[in-house]
């Protein structure tokens, strides 16, 4: 698919959530060089810092999708010709997506061992890391219940119901303002993640923090469900997460409020490290505070590169 098409599916959220724009992005860059015919390197160069560009301008909030097309390209810039270069982006794109979904595996298995028998667990809006892990709990033979939140207003726990019950899950939908009544029947939450910053806090669907304080009040296990490219390098340098908001036509139909009724819509809030207990990555589990020292250490230089 085209770098255009893709990045107005991401904006449109005809692809969505932060794992699947971020391998949308780096298979669109794929396509592009394997169909490039020019054949200056320069301008093959400049060209693709354009398509970077069209990619990231089309959501604002989840690095992974940084992460994602700045792995794709990285090299690229030291390649001698077009056909190396167009190699080189595919051959990243590649390396990327496979590992992209086999992290979704991993944390499938490392966050079902948090997983007991008889749990009720919760979720908000629609994420394949913490579907990950409720489906690897459930096909370990583990009786376990889920609360799906609405996820005002795209409601993309509808999608989540959808996928847990396919899957034999026994599911209920919840609209968001019943989470805190709910959680008296939780055991433990899973929630995806759009970016962890280097402090350990969670940008997620907004709601999230909402889930977050509801089980913190009850003494509920709060996890994040996050692949190593979902920590924001940015971050370590005291760049804040641009928080996205997308129209009011999303919330409230034309005419059907006056028109000095304004609407705010922002679609991600902020969970501060506090009220989390563990992120659950490819890595392992780790504790919020451990995210500065993975990112600086064990990812290495490329990580912290804005
Ligand atoms: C999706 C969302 C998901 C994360 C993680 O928001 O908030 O929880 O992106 O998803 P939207 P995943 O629907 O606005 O994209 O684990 O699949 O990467």
């Amino acid at each position: 698919m085209s770098v255009d098409d893709t990045a107005a599916d991401i904006k449109s959220m005809k692809i969505r959530g932060a794992g699947k724009i971020a391998r949308a992005g780096a298979k669109a860059l794929s396509d592009f060089a394997d169909s490039y015919e020019g054949t200056g390197i320069q301008t093959f160069l400049a060209d693709l810092e354009k398509a970077k560009r069209a990619l990231l301008e089309s959501r604002p909030t989840a690095v992974s999708l940084w992460n994602g097309v700045c792995f794709t390209l990285r090299g690229v810039a030291g390649t001698k010709d077009v056909g190396e270069a167009a190699a080189l982006v595919a051959s990243n794109a590649e390396k990327f997506i496979v590992s992209s979904e086999n992290a979704v595996k991993v944390i499938g298995e490392i966050g079902a061992k948090r997983v007991q028998d008889g749990d009720t667990l919760l979720t908000i809006c629609n994420s394949s890391a913490a579907i990950s892990v409720m489906k690897t709990a459930h096909r370990q033979n583990k009786n376990i219940k889920v609360y799906a939140t609405e996820t005002r207003p795209w409601r993309q726990g509808i999608l989540t119901a959808r996928e847990l019950d396919a899957e034999g899950i026994d599911t209920t939908l919840v609209v968001d303002s019943a989470v805190r009544s709910v959680m008296k029947k939780v055991d433990k939450v899973f929630v995806g993640a759009d970016t962890v910053t280097s402090h350990g806090s969670l940008i997620n669907k907004v709601g999230t923090s909402h889930v977050a304080l509801a089980a913190h009040e009850a003494r509920v296990q709060f996890y994040v469900c996050a692949e190593t490219y979902k920590f924001s390098p940015m971050t370590l340098f005291g760049d804040m997460v641009t928080i996205e908001e997308r129209p009011s036509s999303e919330i409230s139909a034309p005419g059907e409020l006056p028109e000095t009724v304004k609407i705010y819509n922002p679609v991600f809030d902020s969970t501060p490290a506090a009220y989390i207990d563990a992120i659950i990555t490819e890595l392992g589990m780790m504790s919020p505070g451990a995210v500065f020292g993975v990112m600086t250490h064990q990812l290495g230089y490329s990580a912290m590169q804005p």
